[in-house]
């Protein structure tokens, strides 16, 4: 295989993926990177979202050469076409993650009401913190009251009929007086959401100013409303990170163990397959088949939220979800949604691997669907776990083929966690940010895409960042490629530069630390927040930035749009399909700055993207009167 892989070289940074994608090829199994190449070349208006199908009378386009139609049937231009076509990615984003959180909402009532055997309240002391910010009285309350009447006011933040949602009492006051003066301060999860679809209806808001605003209050809604909620229930049920070593890449998988491997993004179903993983019955049962035990992966997000939680190792990131099943070694997948490509089942059809779905609201071509609900969840999971066992038998050895050794990873921080490996208290991440061995700190987050050489965004541009003194904070997918590549143990802090070196090596932390999953990016704006008050400043002021140099989704697009609505100023490496409009572009990249006191960039060259980002923290630290330097 070692051969045949060369050419992948240039699709992916990582060894594993390289060898599995000739075992691929060798064995003719297509991946999203030939189907990508069935698409090309795509369609040149989407790409510019210039096209709408909004409607029937349409669909319509604009010519982007001021050749051909420059309006739609309805009369729709191109700054209109483009800003509502922005919106309604924004809003499938808050919406995904948001519902996301409904979920986890729901777990915790159901626990509450004694109706989820297997769950737990695992983290009572933050619950009694958030039910406080919540307004409910905890004292002399039990702690399933106290989460029965956290989850009735969570539920009610969906569709509430306060002014704004609960979580916006946790933003700075200088960020909130510009939110108010804009008129985009939050108000229900699923009303933001479901406003910008009725916005973008044909025939409702036709000024594209003030669809990117409302794009602005959407993504809030999910920043601060609906993916803080995920993080904040999910630490409530599962934990609330600390630092834990475990390992990533394809080599967590075990040619003597039965492999089972979770996947998507939702914490209620991997941590009860993680249960029963470690139940001793059915460990014996997979002696009794043969194999040395059961081991657990994780795959993309969910894969994240166990890892930071109880360090079950990562198998890999997005672009590898097809290339573990060519391994060959997998008895069983579980998903539940988001970022699971429907192709997954074909893939799995020439293995033995079982294929299994397991939400009512997100159902698989050539997948087995069982449905999990809190009721059922314990049961339901040590069933599959057994199935999974019994599947050991069906796999054929000759074909098994595990690509490489495991590399050593450290996760787990929480925002609690790094206050904790501080010393309690923001204090000394401050000084070192006034005395300037900490430049700054930046948050490299999101997706894989096949445009771009998958891995190398992030790697080369979290490299460049800590080689200058900069802190990165990473989740999702970003943070997958990091620990493969090395940069998540402390003692990767050889590459980092001086003063984060100094600063890291002392705090015994790696100089980037993994944060969560996508939902968990909220834990950045919290810890900016933190910042941002302990300095009195807003969060604008502050030397951070934002970067998603693999984004593919919708999601991301709505994480990116929170994180400058939130102050940050953010890098994208591959382009949104907003440059049919220069009206849009203009405000995104430059406008927004006078708006809401940061843009978006777009830079698809990871070491340009690292000269953008440093020069911003300069500035910002210019603008503190803290000593800065020339980029
Ligand atoms: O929520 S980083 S590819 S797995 S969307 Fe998906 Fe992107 Fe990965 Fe997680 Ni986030
Ligand atoms: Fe065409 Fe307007 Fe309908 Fe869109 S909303 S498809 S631009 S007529």
């Amino acid at each position: 295989m070692g051969d045949m892989s060369k050419k992948y070289e240039e699709y992916t940074i990582t060894k594993d993926g390289q060898l599995m994608l000739a075992k691929a090829e060798k064995e003719q199994i297509e991946t999203a990177w030939d189907r990508l190449q069935a698409q090309l070349p795509q369609c040149g208006y989407c790409e510019l979202g210039l096209s709408c199908r909004n409607c029937s009378m349409g669909p319509c386009r604009v010519d982007p050469f001021g050749e051909g139609p420059q309006k739609g049937v309805c009369g729709a231009d191109a700054d209109i076409i483009v800003a509502r076509n922005f919106g309604r990615m924004i809003a499938a984003g808050a919406a995904a993650h948001s519902d996301h959180g409904r979920d986890l909402v729901e777990v915790l009532a159901n626990v509450a009401e004694g109706k989820a055997p297997g769950y737990e309240i695992k983290d009572p002391e933050k619950m009694k913190r958030v039910a406080a910010e919540f307004g409910v009285d905890t004292k002399g309350k039990d702690t399933l009251q106290i989460a029965q009447e956290l989850a009735d006011a969570m539920q009610e933040e969906y569709g509430t009929r306060k002014k704004r949602l609960q979580f916006v009492s946790r933003v700075p006051q200088k960020r909130l007086d510009t939110w108010e003066k804009l008129g985009i301060v939050p108000r229900g999860i699923d009303r933001e959401t479901s406003e910008m679809m009725h916005r973008t209806h044909m025939g409702v808001d036709n000024d594209w100013q003030s669809l990117l605003l409302h794009g602005l209050r959407n993504a809030l809604s999910d920043g601060w409303g609906g993916s803080m909620i995920a993080t904040e229930v999910s630490d409530i049920l599962f934990g609330t990170p600390s630092p834990v070593t475990s390992a990533i890449n394809m080599g967590v998988l075990k040619e003597d163990h039965v492999n089972i491997i979770v996947h998507g993004h939702n914490p209620v179903v991997s941590e009860m397959i993680c249960q029963a993983t470690e139940d001793e019955d059915l460990v014996q049962l997979a002696k009794d088949k043969g194999a040395k035990g059961i081991n657990l992966a994780g795959l993309c997000c969910t894969g994240n939220e166990l890892l930071m939680r109880r360090g079950i190792p990562m198998a890999g990131n997005h672009l590898m979800t097809e290339l573990v099943i060519v391994t060959g070694a997998v008895e069983m997948i579980l998903v539940d949604y988001q970022c699971i490509m429907p192709a997954l089942g074909h893939v799995a059809k020439c293995f033995h691997t079982k294929m299994i779905s397991t939400s009512d609201k997100a159902k698989f071509p050539e997948m087995e669907h069982r449905e999990f609900h809190p009721e059922n969840a314990r049961e339901l999971a040590r069933e599959l776990v057994r199935e999974a066992v019994e599947n050991f038998e069906r796999r054929i050895p000759e074909r098994v083929y595990i690509p490489v050794e495991p590399i050593k990873t450290m996760s787990g921080f929480s925002v609690e966690a790094i206050l904790h490996a501080l010393g309690g208290t923001p204090d000394p991440l401050i000084e070192a940010i006034k005395t300037g061995k900490i430049r700054g700190a930046v948050g490299v987050v999101g997706c894989n895409n096949p445009k771009i050489k998958h891995d190398y965004g992030h790697v080369t541009l979290t490299r460049r960042l800590i080689e200058n003194d900069i802190l990165v904070v990473d989740t999702g997918c970003a943070a997958i490629a990091n620990a493969k590549a090395g940069f998540k143990v402390p003692e990767a802090v050889e590459l980092a530069g001086p003063g984060l070196r100094e600063v890291c090596g002392a705090l015994g932390i790696p100089p980037v630390l993994h944060v969560g999953s996508c939902v968990d990016n909220v834990r950045i704006l919290v810890l900016a927040a933190a910042l941002a008050n302990a300095l009195g400043v807003d969060i604008s002021d502050l030397p951070l930035a934002g970067a998603a140099p693999e984004w593919y989704s919708e999601k991301a697009v709505s994480i990116a749009v929170y994180v400058v609505g939130s102050g940050i100023f953010t890098v994208l490496g591959t382009t949104p399909p907003i440059l049919g409009s220069m009206n849009v572009v203009k405000m995104a990249t430059e406008g927004l700055n006078d708006v809401i006191g940061a843009t978006l960039a777009v830079e698809p060259d990871p070491e340009k993207a690292a000269i953008l980002i440093r020069r911003h923290i300069e500035k910002k630290r210019a603008g503190l009167g803290l000593p800065s330097i020339e980029v």
